[in-house]
């Protein structure tokens, strides 16, 4: 069968499985050269979101709007119903989530954010407590904002890049639970489970914990939401690690997934295959049309909620999509190929290698950084002046707001689009970063010269401490899979692979 050859070669071997897809259309990319990476870094001021992307020659920032969409998708568009209010598009879309899912009423929104800021104003009384397994920068945001008071209740796994537990997005239930008993009375909003914890790598949490997470709720009469924004790659990583799940069909394992909790918002962007797109999903009568009254004054009427009636097609088309077991294998599986290029060279990475990209740990990338100087931020700039790959910081940036103390992880993140690049472009990759290392210690520091109020990592200005080294100069990039000596600055700070090879599965 399929799925199991895939399982097969993504696990054993640096061969991937055939992408169940091929391409129709293309988008022409070009790589600048050394000098005029340079000065779009310069001009972008050391922030990988302010580059143009046509300075970009392979586009890791994110996953997000950036899949392909198939045939299928923009065959749908064609028959969108553009009408205010009673759109046959919102009605089907309407039937896509209840079909997969199970939620019994659907509140479309322009993407993600616009479902958080609902959620957290419908939920969230200042004062009020949101426990979640690790932070997301938009959904915190949204529940400060409302003033309410973000709780981290992952496993302590999350934040080890070096440590294999198969399910570092599972909550610690005991401090979940102490969390719940020593809050005052209506004193938590809402727990919030993510599924690929997004800022711990892309990491599942099991079916078991979710469960455990459930009744604990359910006892105390508290709200359990997931952000289910990748919700397909959780469930294919289930089915590999988690005993008893290995041959449900993968939607009756997104549906069971979904039945343990409340509600969850989507951000449409990454496994619906969409360019714009989010959800809000809830089953409760009465918040859904708590929901409805604040949609209109946000997002637009109930049945569009900020979307196109053809956006409404394309995404009620790629919620089926998004559900088929072939493809979201292949996706997982490519970004495991990615991460083993890279782990096989020495390059520290998170493992187990997550759902939607393979995330770089800066901190032993480059170790001469101290983090009050952003060594993710300065590690992203140069992968991108190594070789036009663009990635995103996720430490210190992203995770400090304030002046707090802040010695989180400190990562960047090479994430894959979905459907959009090819073997040649991940090896590509891999050589650049790979490039890299030998080159690791005359990365300087950054200064940070601007700061927004609000999720300052999007727009914040740097400034680097001293010239970073030029690419010009180490222009021959080695083979990602040749033998090569490997540095004594990969050597010191890898851990052993072969025992994080076994625990890590596509
Ligand atoms: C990314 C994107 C978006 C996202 C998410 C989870 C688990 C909600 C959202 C919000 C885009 C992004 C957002 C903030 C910082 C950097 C990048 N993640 N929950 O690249 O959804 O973007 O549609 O409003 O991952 O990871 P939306």
């Amino acid at each position: 069968m399929w799925p199991d050859a895939v399982t097969r070669l993504s696990r054993h071997a640096l061969t991937m499985f055939p992408p169940p897809f091929k391409a129709k259309v293309v988008e022409p990319i070009s790589l600048r050269s050394p000098e005029a990476r340079r000065s779009a870094l310069a001009d972008a001021g050391y922030n990988t979101f302010l580059l143009r992307s046509e300075d970009v020659f392979i586009d890791l920032l994110t996953d997000s709007g950036t899949s392909a969409v198939s045939q299928e998708q923009r065959a749908a568009m064609e028959l969108g119903d553009e009408a205010y209010a009673g759109s046959r598009s919102f009605f089907r879309l309407e039937q896509a989530v209840r079909d997969l899912y199970g939620f019994r009423h659907v509140i479309p929104t322009h993407q993600g954010r616009g479902a958080e800021h609902l959620l957290a104003r419908l939920l969230v009384r200042p004062g009020q407590l949101v426990p979640s397994n690790l932070y997301f920068t938009t959904s915190r945001a949204h529940v400060e904002l409302a003033g309410g008071v973000w709780v981290d209740v992952a496993v302590p796994e999350a934040c080890d890049p070096t440590d294999a537990h198969p399910f570092k997005g599972n909550i610690d239930l005991p401090a979940l639970v102490r969390v719940l008993r020593e809050a005052e009375r209506d004193g938590i909003a809402f727990v919030r489970q993510e599924a690929c914890v997004n800022m711990a790598g892309g990491q599942p949490f099991s079916i078991a914990n979710l469960r455990a997470v459930r009744a604990v709720t359910r006892e105390q009469g508290v709200p359990l939401i997931l952000d289910a924004t990748r919700i397909s790659e959780n469930a294919v990583f289930i089915k590999d690690r988690e005993p008893g799940w290995n041959d449900e069909p993968l939607p009756a394992l997104i549906r069971a997934i979904a039945a343990e909790s409340d509600g969850a918002i989507f951000s449409s962007k990454k496994d619906h295959f969409v360019p714009i797109g989010g959800v809000l999903a809830v089953n409760d009568d009465r918040l859904a049309e708590r929901a409805r009254e604040l949609v209109v004054v946000y997002e637009g009427f109930p049945h569009y909620g900020g979307l196109a009636g053809h956006d409404m097609e394309a995404l009620a088309q790629g919620i089926r999509e998004s559900a088929d077991e072939r493809t979201v294998r292949h996706y997982v599986g490519q970004v495991a190929y990615l991460g083993r290029l890279l782990a096989d060279a020495g390059v520290p990475i998170v493992v187990p290698v997550g759902a939607h990209g393979v995330f770089l740990d800066a901190k032993r990338f480059l170790p001469q950084i101290p983090q009050e100087q952003f060594p993710a931020q300065a590690l992203a700039a140069a992968v991108y002046l190594a070789g036009g790959v663009r990635s995103m910081e996720r430490g210190i940036v992203s995770g400090q707001h304030g002046e707090e103390p802040y010695d989180g992880l400190e990562l960047v993140r090479l994430t894959l689009p979905r459907r959009v690049y090819g073997e040649e472009h991940l090896r590509y990759v891999a050589e650049t970063i790979i490039s890299l290392l030998d080159h690791a210690e005359k990365i300087p520091g950054l200064r940070m010269a601007y700061a927004p109020e609000y999720l300052r990592f999007f727009q914040a200005r740097f400034e680097p401490l001293a010239p970073f080294p030029d690419p010009a100069t180490w222009a021959t990039v080695r083979g990602a899979t040749a033998p090569r000596r490997r540095s004594a600055r990969a050597e010191g700070r890898s851990r052993p692979r072969a025992a994080d090879r076994r625990r890590t599965s596509a």
